[in-house]
């Protein structure tokens, strides 16, 4: 089995939890979104949304990511030889795709400081044009992912876009906190997909410094993030990545890659 991801990206971190947590081997690529590595034409084949996370089984390549996890699942009850094999519940079916109906996109992108992101989208515009002339059979895809960069700069000037991102976001984190009330994690006393799939938003709000509006005002979403980062999976997963100054080296080297490469004007 082979994975596409990246450590950046929020549903890749989700499809990695699921498999530390579900203890399943498989082989590791990384394809950097940020420096336009999904826009190699090895991969844009394969995959010409270039979205990252990709599973590969075989012949079998799946694209999304709840049904990433839940073929997960399902491959580690197989494994685990159970008599009694259940699969996860209606309640954390739900609460996965609540919280995958909430798209981080624009709204880490309107919380980056303007200069980086405006030159890092340039930057992947560079990488698209040059992969376009060198792969004439895949241009139409290219010229896909081109439009929708230039309709991703447009919404960034839309501030409307981020209020209704800010407040879909809170409504989600409204309604975990008021469940994280009752129950230790997301869905009752044992840890679950649902948790796999909010694990990863906690984890950007503190990357993008929001941890205080977002979470510290939220006393059971505090705990609860305090103890979901004691897992050895999210330490692998995320905290090797970005805990403390972790994070810093983690973003400068993406960083310093851009940077050279345009200065060089290798894309
Ligand atoms: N099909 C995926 C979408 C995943 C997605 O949006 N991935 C983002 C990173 S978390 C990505 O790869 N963005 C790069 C791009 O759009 O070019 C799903 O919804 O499960």
């Amino acid at each position: 089995m082979q994975l596409y991801h990246h450590p950046y990206s929020l549903d890749s971190q989700k499809v990695r939890l699921a498999l530390e947590e579900k203890n399943i081997d498989y082989t590791s690529f990384h394809v950097n979104p940020i420096t336009g590595k999904n826009f190699d034409s090895s991969f844009f084949r394969m995959n010409p949304s270039a979205k990252l996370p990709v599973f590969q089984n075989g012949s079998h390549i799946l694209y999304d990511t709840i049904e990433i996890i839940q073929y997960i699942e399902r491959i580690a009850l197989v494994s685990s030889g159970r008599d009694d094999p259940t699969l996860s519940s209606r309640e954390v079916v739900e609460w996965m795709h609540k919280i995958q109906q909430w798209n981080p996109k624009f709204f880490t992108l309107f919380h980056l400081p303007v200069k980086y992101r405006l030159s890092v989208s340039k930057f992947l515009r560079r990488v698209l044009i040059a992969r376009m002339a060198e792969t004439p059979e895949l241009a139409s895809a290219y010229h896909r992912k081109l439009r929708e960069a230039y309709e991703t700069e447009d919404k960034m000037q839309d501030m409307e876009v981020l209020r209704r991102s800010e407040e879909h976001l809170e409504r989600i984190l409204d309604e975990a906190e008021s469940k994280l009330g009752e129950t230790t994690y997301l869905v009752g006393d044992e840890f679950s997909l649902a948790d796999i799939t909010f694990i990863p938003i906690l984890s950007r709000l503190v990357l993008l410094n929001l941890e205080e509006k977002y979470i510290n005002t939220r006393p059971n979403m505090a705990e609860y993030w305090n103890m979901v980062q004691q897992r050895p999976s999210y330490k692998k997963v995320i905290g090797r990545y970005f805990r403390s100054w972790r994070r810093q080296r983690t973003l400068l080297k993406t960083w310093c890659y851009v940077q050279i490469r345009r200065l060089l004007r290798r894309y």
